[in-house]
């Protein structure tokens, strides 16, 4: 199952991955979970948002235990973010049939689609248009870096766009989602865990700051006649380490785009996009509010003009606790629990159904990342952990 979903959208060169939403790629990692679902004689659907969902059991008998994750990735992304949860998943329902129990509750392998917001921006438009924290407008807004819109790319995909919106219906009849996922730190790594359970999940958001200057000769134009944007996002970088540092939050300026994007032009454009988290939310609105400062102090002295949109914000999420202690039960107390600054669809939905998460080891803690890696045996030990989840929650 693992090798031939390894395969998919994975760069020769690097290692990595380029799973985008509504591509080719994304187009085979669907495939390959509707055979999975097939091979099982699961019940395979596609919901309105273009979700994949297995089902074992009877969807409409509510009260369904759902586990999986999702299978896109970000560019030049590891082999386990998402996918170990799906495959995890699958191979839990394998586990409990070998088992022999007896279902007294749906269940369900779900693969939520678009989390990573790699192609357009915003992360986790499967979810978040299930839970309603996204509207069709807006998604239909979104473009990617051609200017591809979602609604085409869904279209072309073989989606119908006008069908994507809230899809309260389909969460009523869910009554807990389990999704494992390779921790993406070295909390388990530095305990020694093999499996751990989520408590929270930091607030986080993305911002764009677009920084405009003058276009103009590289070799020709004097130093003080420059409106040089580039200066004014170099600064702002540094103020963003430097801001995260002192509120103990991170803080990342990892894409940016140039216009004209000219090795012997001085950019009339600089786009940044700000990732920020923090424990609490306090601390993220002062890591903010103190990158902006800067911004506009630099761009006032380069005579550049500063416009900062906030394209995403997660609040924190508080995994609903009696879920979460009945995961710590189940599989016997010794789990130790860990926050993440993460975003996860677990986290999305938490917002309207009961929701919680299990992660597995990852001993670099390196993720987002062609180096990301999680032993086989910690992996292991993740599908027998989440098995034992299911059989608790759904077969007692
Ligand atoms: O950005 C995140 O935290 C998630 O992997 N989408
Ligand atoms: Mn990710
Ligand atoms: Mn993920
Ligand atoms: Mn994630």
């Amino acid at each position: 199952m693992w090798a031939d979903l390894a395969g998919i959208g994975r760069s020769a060169e690097s290692g990595g991955y380029r799973r985008y939403a509504w591509t080719a790629a994304d187009a085979e990692c669907r495939a390959w979970f509707r055979e999975q679902a097939e091979a099982r004689g699961l019940v395979y659907e596609v919901d309105r948002n273009g979700n994949q969902w297995a089902w074992l059991g009877d969807p409409a008998a509510g009260d369904a235990v759902v586990t999986g994750s999702h299978l896109d990735s970000v560019p030049d992304g590891g082999a386990f973010d998402g996918p170990l949860g799906v495959v995890s998943s699958f191979a839990a329902l394998d586990e409990l049939r070998g088992r022999g129990v007896t279902f007294n509750r749906p269940v369900a392998v779900a693969n939520f689609g678009d989390e990573e917001g790699a192609r357009f921006g915003l992360a986790c438009t499967g979810s978040r248009l299930t839970a309603g924290q996204l509207t069709r407008e807006a998604a239909h807004a979104l473009r990617d870096a051609d200017g591809v819109r979602l609604a085409q790319a869904m279209e072309a995909a073989g989606h119908d766009p006008d069908a994507i919106g809230p899809d309260p219906e389909r969460l009523g009849r869910i009554g807990a989602f389990v999704e494992l996922h390779i921790e993406q730190g070295r909390a388990l790594d530095l305990t020694r865990d093999r499996v751990g359970i989520a408590s929270a999940i930091w607030p986080h958001g993305r911002w764009r700051f677009d920084f405009r200057g003058e276009a103009n000769h590289a070799g020709t134009t004097r130093l003080a006649d420059r409106r040089d944007p580039m200066l004014t996002y170099a600064e702002t970088v540094l103020a963003a380490r430097r801001e995260a540092e002192l509120a103990g939050a991170v803080a990342t300026f990892g894409k940016v785009a140039v216009e004209p994007n000219g090795v012997n032009a001085i950019p009339s454009l600089v786009r940044g996009w700000l990732d920020s988290r923090a424990a609490d939310q306090d601390a993220l609105d002062t890591v903010v509010a103190a990158v902006e400062a800067a911004a506009r102090e630099r761009a006032q002295r380069d005579g550049v003009d500063l416009d900062v949109v906030r394209e995403s914000f997660t609040p924190v999420v508080e995994f609903e606790h009696a879920l979460r202690d009945e995961l710590g039960k189940i599989l016997g107390g010794a789990v130790p629990l860990l926050g993440t600054g993460a975003g996860h669809d677990a986290g999305i939905l938490s917002g309207s159904i009961p929701t919680a998460m299990l992660f597995v080891r990852n001993p670099t803690g390196v993720s987002h990342s062609p180096a990301e890696f999680a032993a086989e045996d910690d992996c292991a030990a993740g599908v027998l952990a989440l098995a034992d989840v299911l059989e608790g929650l759904a077969c007692r």
